[in-house]
């Protein structure tokens, strides 16, 4: 009897939800809990950390989980990490669901780092007015780059005091972001610069269209590295995994659809 762990947070997941949902396939949804009201899903929902791989190990064995979809965000690092070693533990087939990463076009002005530390390096010497897409985990990297403005997007409003950093402005959203919304945000706020995750897909793409229009740099900061596993980008391949076992087009692969 199939029972699919889907690891969400991202739009991908909440696609997958939908086609699982549809064809009556026996799933459980799972949030961390990082945000206080995260969009209802169609598929049964836990919410917050499994503790660790060993704890995932204990939820798929308690929970006859017999697929695990990694749908998380690609900066979901130590999520992925987990499932890899899960997975491995129990021998459940894992799959990753994960769209590719942005490339920079010739009008695009990027500034590529490897992680959130450089990102804060990357900024100029003279002040600027820099828009920080990268939510609110990783604001602790610039509290030493002072002297810039910041703008920020969170999901959540912060608790008083709570940032990390002090000349900053609040916007709150959830996206998807159009980039006509993202290029007014980036003029009201007289904005100069972006920081940005490169988590690809077409959710949060806007930013990045917005600021080619406005030519403005981009310190885009690169993915962290996760261990090898099967993925696709696309919601029916994995939908097809799981009936088949293999992707479509692998050897072996069914012809017929699922
Ligand atoms: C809790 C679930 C959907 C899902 C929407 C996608 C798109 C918007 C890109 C910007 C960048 C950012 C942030 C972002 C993206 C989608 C997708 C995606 C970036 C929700 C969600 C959860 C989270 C967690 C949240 C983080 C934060 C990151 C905001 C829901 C909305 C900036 C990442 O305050 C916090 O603690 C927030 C934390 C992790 C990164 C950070 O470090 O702050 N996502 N985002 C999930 C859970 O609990 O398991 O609330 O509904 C999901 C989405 N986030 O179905 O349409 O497909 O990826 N989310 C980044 O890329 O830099 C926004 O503003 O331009
Ligand atoms: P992370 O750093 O990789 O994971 C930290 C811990 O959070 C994990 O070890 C796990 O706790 C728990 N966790 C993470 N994702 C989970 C999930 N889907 N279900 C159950 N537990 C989960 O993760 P993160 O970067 O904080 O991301 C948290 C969530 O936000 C994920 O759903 C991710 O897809 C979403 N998201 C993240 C980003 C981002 O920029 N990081 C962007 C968009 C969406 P235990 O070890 O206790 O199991």
């Amino acid at each position: 009897m199939t029972h699919v762990l889907l690891l969400g947070g991202t739009s991908g997941a909440s696609h997958l939800a939908q086609a699982l949902h549809q064809a009556k396939v026996p799933a459980v949804f799972s949030y961390a809990g990082a945000t206080q009201a995260p969009l209802a899903q169609p598929l049964p929902t836990r919410c917050g950390g499994f503790g660790g791989a060993d704890g995932l190990v204990q939820f798929i064995r308690g929970q006859g989980i017999t697929h695990v979809v990694d749908a998380t965000h690609p900066f979901a690092a130590q999520m992925s990490r987990n499932a890899c070693a899960a997975c491995e533990a129990t021998g459940t087939p894992l799959l990753a669901l994960e769209r590719a990463p942005w490339q920079a076009e010739a009008a695009d002005r990027w500034i590529d780092v490897t992680d959130m530390d450089a990102a804060a390096q990357a900024l100029p010497e003279e002040p600027a007015r820099v828009f920080l897409a990268i939510g609110r985990k990783q604001l602790a990297a610039f509290a030493n780059q002072a002297r810039h403005h910041y703008l920020l997007r969170l999901v959540d409003a912060p608790q008083p005091g709570s940032l990390p950093l002090t000349d900053t402005t609040v916007v709150l959203g959830r996206g998807p972001f159009s980039a006509e919304n993202d290029q007014a945000l980036l003029q009201a706020h007289g904005i100069t610069w972006l920081v940005a995750k490169n988590a690809g897909g077409e959710a949060t793409r806007g930013k990045l269209l917005a600021a080619r229009a406005l030519g403005l740099p981009v310190v885009m900061v690169q993915r962290p590295p996760l261990p090898p596993r099967p993925r696709t980008e696309e919601v029916d391949a994995a939908l097809h995994w799981i009936a088949h076992g293999v992707l479509p087009g692998a050897p072996g692969a069914a012809a017929s659809s699922p």
